[in-house]
């Protein structure tokens, strides 16, 4: 595969509503596209790093200057028969996975369309049709997050998710489970709480959580492990999983029951795809997380949601959640039954819309 160009492109797309977790609110997105030419055709990708360093260390001006220094450099000047091989490319950059994964990203969807294939079918997904739940943040009222609870429950999302961080968690997961007692609902704490809280978290088991996600530091382990021998509810680890090692670790200790897979936390298809492999040989259940992704991001998502182990609700949904207008075409939507028709194109299979990027952009560089 000969590649010509890379291109780096800073969007900015405003949120339709503030989104606040335990670390931060976010109302408007700058994010990272890389767009990627050779033999005739294009990849894209999206690099799923926050404004700021506050999920994981990454930021969009961190990831800018990674790429530029030394990801893109290097996949320039290194022959690829195949994007399969791209992220042993930058095993010597620590880190920094989401600014490497996006550029691994729009390799594959280049690869995928040199071959005229869909992506789930170069990386070996099943599922043509993939359930979808929603995150929803932290909300100024409780009766504002039941409004919206209600909302995305008759739109037919089959699970929601709501963040809690301390002085947010019992009294509202109380509200909510008086008004939806038998929703699936699951609770994201981003690491807001430490082992020293764990008679209060114990206080969730009542709630019958499908599963309490990253409740404890984002680079531990050990104690989660301490944790989830102490809580009945189900553990998902998020922040804490960002290589194969870490999975194989946090199944050793039994740190968690369900992992929930980013492709940008963990760099890439092809590192998300030995951590699927892992946890489906150790009966992890695994789903797709969601970073506030424009269409690029969303689409690879979806794809990546056909691996088979992905049996739970992951947080992809509809871009109207999100965006007044998407970067792709068509927008990413959900059926009424709360679900995603993965789609048979070439590459990611939604095309990005140079003409609306193009206006959404702040900053461009093109390599070489
Ligand atoms: O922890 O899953 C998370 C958004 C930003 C940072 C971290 C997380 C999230 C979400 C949003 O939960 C998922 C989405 O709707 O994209
Ligand atoms: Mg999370």
């Amino acid at each position: 595969m000969k590649l010509e160009h890379i291109t780096l492109r800073e969007i900015r797309m405003p949120l339709l509503a503030p989104f606040e977790t335990s670390f931060g609110a976010t109302d408007e997105r700058r994010i990272v596209l890389v767009e990627v030419i050779g033999e005739g055709a294009a990849g894209w990708g999206e690099v799923t790093a926050g404004e700021k360093p506050f999920y994981n260390e990454e930021s969009t001006d961190t990831a800018w200057y990674i790429l530029r220094q030394f990801a893109i450099p290097k996949a320039l000047e290194s022959p690829l028969s195949a994007a399969s091989e791209a992220a042993a490319l930058w095993s010597n950059i620590r880190g920094h996975y989401m600014a490497t994964g996006g550029l691994e990203a729009a390799l594959w969807d280049w690869e995928a369309k040199l071959r005229e294939r869909p992506l789930h079918a170069l990386i070996g997904g099943v599922h043509r049709e993939i359930p979808c739940g929603v995150s929803i943040g932290i909300k100024p009222s409780i009766e504002q997050l039941l409004e919206t609870i209600a909302k995305e429950v008759a739109a037919g999302y089959q699970r929601i998710k709501i963040k809690i961080k301390p002085g947010w968690d019992i009294e509202v997961l109380d509200k909510v489970r008086e008004r939806f007692p038998r929703l699936k609902l699951m609770a994201d704490a981003n690491s807001a709480y430490t082992l020293a809280d764990k008679a209060h978290l114990k206080l969730l088991d009542r709630f019958y959580l499908m599963m309490l996600e990253q409740p404890l530091a984002h680079d531990d382990i050990i104690d989660h492990a301490k944790l989830q021998q102490y809580i009945e509810t189900p553990i998902c680890l998020d922040e804490s999983i960002r290589t194969v090692r870490h999975a194989e670790q946090a199944i050793e200790l039994a740190a968690c029951r369900i992992i929930n897979i980013k492709l940008g936390r963990v760099g890439g298809f092809l590192r998300a795809k030995q951590i699927h492999d892992c946890c489906q040989a150790a009966g992890i259940p695994v789903w797709c997380g969601g970073m506030l992704e424009s269409g690029v991001g969303r689409a690879a998502n979806i794809a990546l949601s056909t691996l088979p182990n992905f049996v739970l609700p992951g947080d992809v949904s509809a871009s109207k959640r999100y965006w007044t207008q998407d970067v792709v075409s068509p927008e990413v939507e959900v059926t009424p039954r709360g679900t995603i028709r993965v789609p048979d194109g070439p590459g990611i299979g939604y095309e990005a819309d140079r003409e609306r990027i193009e206006h959404l952009t702040i900053r461009k560089e093109s390599f070489p």
